[in-house]
């Protein structure tokens, strides 16, 4: 039985690679602080019908020791290091903390698989924002880098660590420059999921209005479902390498908004105010990955494509509020 190891393991990537693996007949670890264990209705609801089988270790990122222990104990075949301070926003309230976390943790398991699993297979979460002020259209393997957040620069700076582990200690270590990815299990904070949210309160009459930021911002929004079958393909290859993996579609946030809001039968224009308080102090205007590498290499394809997405997760928060 292989064994797997997931950082990260609470949020939605998490959740749904973890599915994944389990179905694959894998054994799945996952690393979880202390206080989600003491307090698993709110955080680990997303891993709910997955607790039986699937074994938590508490651990924290900003502690060498705890991940050292256990990547000794678990002895992985494979790690996906996806946890970290994830949110754009938050990155420029407190860059300390978000440098600190996700590039230290990223050096820290990094280091640990050399040590402990040298024949482990990694996986580090990359991301889009990477590409931030971007230097091409679409943006692919190849495309310079130009971050324009603390969490960016802090994602850059696990990439590098991770090509770098790849390079001087031959581990099995892969990039994805995953573009954004959604699903009904995103957090709130998330632009996608605060509309979807937001439309079905109003829709319920538990709101008003709902407040945005930039509104023509462009993204290349994907199902996170289908993103997690591309990090455990990046894993099965011969040789490990960076792939990005997108849709090759963008839309503005205002498009998401409105479809979102169509779908429970609201015009947006009427309950969406915008607030200058939550645009972020440098904006990444446009993204849209080419992904044509990791259709050519891994053969994956995205299956869920933009209306689709937006469509199952306004159904499934109107159906948490039972107006559905
Ligand atoms: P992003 O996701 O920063 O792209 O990073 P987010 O959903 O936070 O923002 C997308 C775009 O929407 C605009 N926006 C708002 N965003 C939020 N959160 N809240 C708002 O009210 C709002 N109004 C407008 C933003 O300005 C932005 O342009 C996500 C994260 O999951 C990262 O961790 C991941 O690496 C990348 O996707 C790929």
């Amino acid at each position: 039985m292989k064994r797997a190891l997931i950082t990260g393991i609470t949020g939605q990537d998490g959740a749904y690679l973890s599915r994944l693996l389990v179905d694959k007949g894998y054994q799945v670890h996952g690393i979880v602080r202390r206080v989600a264990l003491e307090d698993p209705d709110h955080r680990l609801w997303r891993l709910k019908p997955l607790l039986k089988k699937i074994k938590l270790h508490a651990g924290s990122l900003e502690s060498y020791a705890s991940l050292f222990n256990i990547v000794q104990k678990v002895k992985p075949d494979e790690c996906y290091h996806l946890a970290a301070q994830s949110f754009v926003s938050y990155s420029f309230e407190d860059e300390f903390s978000t440098i600190n976390t996700n590039i230290n943790g990223t050096l820290y398991i990094l280091s640990a698989i050399k040590h402990k699993a040298p024949n482990c297979k990694f996986y580090f979460a990359g991301s889009s924002e990477m590409f931030g002020n971007v230097r091409e259209i679409p943006q692919k393997e190849s495309t310079p880098f130009y971050p324009r957040s603390p969490y960016g620069i802090s994602k850059v700076a696990g990439f590098e660590l991770t090509r770098n582990y790849r390079e001087s200690y031959k581990l099995f270590a892969c990039n994805g420059i995953l573009f954004n990815h959604e699903s009904p299990m995103r957090g709130y904070e998330f632009v996608t999921r605060k509309i979807t949210l937001g439309a079905a309160r109003i829709k319920a009459g538990l709101a008003k209005e709902l407040k945005l930021g930039n509104l023509d911002a462009k993204r290349d929004w994907g199902f996170a479902g289908d993103f997690v079958e591309a990090m455990y393909l990046m894993l099965q290859q011969e040789k490990p390498d960076d792939y990005v993996v997108s849709t090759g579609e963008t839309h503005t946030v205002k498009q998401f908004a409105e479809l979102a809001f169509s779908c429970a039968g609201l015009d947006w224009k009427k309950y969406i105010k915008q607030d200058k308080e939550l645009f972020r102090p440098a904006e990444v205007n446009l993204l849209i990955g080419d992904s044509s590498k990791a259709k050519r290499v891994l053969g994956w394809k995205p299956k869920v494509r933009f209306k689709e997405l937006v469509k199952m997760m306004m159904d499934e928060d109107m159906r948490r509020l039972k107006i559905l």
